[in-house]
């Protein structure tokens, strides 16, 4: 499959990023590292540069500002394609996708184009999550999977492995969502593309350190954007009716 990519979006993740990176080169010592990091004001790319300097399996992209999670995976993926990567791997600098757990979604891959690291299947499960935000995320799958009509019980989680084929296949450079509707968008697009998604049930572990990005603003987003998607499927099923079908 070629050579793994481990993407790290970073925002103010300064007591986070040494240990995470840490823990990807020991679960996996094969993989690459990219910290994506928008300009994090609290100095994680400055801690980033300095793990880039020891350790020639780390690299860092550095962005201007704080663009949102979408774009910075979207540009990390670019940069991954680009230097010749055969796995692109999704993973939260916040230790809630557990490295060790990495191997698993690989061997996956094997026999898939994608695969999601899933809370919502048999075996998966979340660690020290306040119920609201158990509900929300179920929530937001289970809206995403009827309005999408996906057969994906966690569409919005964001610890996932791509074949580089999947991503250039899916249709990358009209993607225009941000927050967690940038995994449903992709989850959605690389299905729509026919590519094979499998789920691998995770142990997902709230963060303990640093401060959460969720937002009012990243949710709305989520919502007004799957129920247009949704919508808009519907309607265009409706006004490209054959005379014979839907009886
Ligand atoms: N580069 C970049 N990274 C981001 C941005 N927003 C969030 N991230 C990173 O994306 C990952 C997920 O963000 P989190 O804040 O953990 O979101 P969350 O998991 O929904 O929230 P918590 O449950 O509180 O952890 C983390 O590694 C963040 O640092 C952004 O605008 N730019
Ligand atoms: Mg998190």
């Amino acid at each position: 499959m070629g050579t793994t990519l481990v993407i790290i979006p970073t925002y103010n993740e300064a007591e986070n990023i040494e240990p995470i990176v840490a823990r990807v080169r020991s679960a996996v010592p094969e993989a690459h590292v990219l910290v994506a990091d928008d300009n994090s004001p609290d100095g994680t790319g400055k801690i980033a540069d300095k793990l880039a300097a020891e350790d020639d399996h780390v690299q860092v992209l550095h962005r201007k500002g704080k663009e949102g999670l979408g774009a910075a995976y979207l540009a990390g993926f670019r940069w991954g394609i680009e230097h010749g990567y055969g796995v692109l791997v999704e993973m939260d600098a916040d230790g809630s996708h557990q490295p060790e757990e990495l191997p698993r979604l690989l061997t996956a891959l094997k026999n898939a184009d994608l695969v999601l690291g899933s809370r919502w299947v048999p075996g998966g499960r979340v660690v020290n999550w306040p119920k609201f935000r158990e509900f929300i995320s179920r929530g937001g799958s289970t809206y995403s999977r009827l309005l999408l009509d996906l057969p994906l019980r966690d569409i919005t989680g964001g610890y996932r492995a791509f074949r580089r084929e999947t991503l250039e296949g899916l249709g990358m450079d009209d993607v225009a969502s941000q927050g967690y509707c940038f995994q449903v968008d992709l989850a959605w697009r690389a299905m729509k593309a026919g590519f094979h998604v499998v789920e691998v049930p995770i142990t997902f572990v709230e963060r303990e350190r640093g401060d959460s990005k969720m937002s009012r603003d990243i949710l709305a987003e989520a919502l007004w954007r799957v129920t247009s998607w949704g919508v808009g499927t519907r309607v265009n099923r409706v006004l490209h009716r054959k005379p014979d079908q839907g009886r």
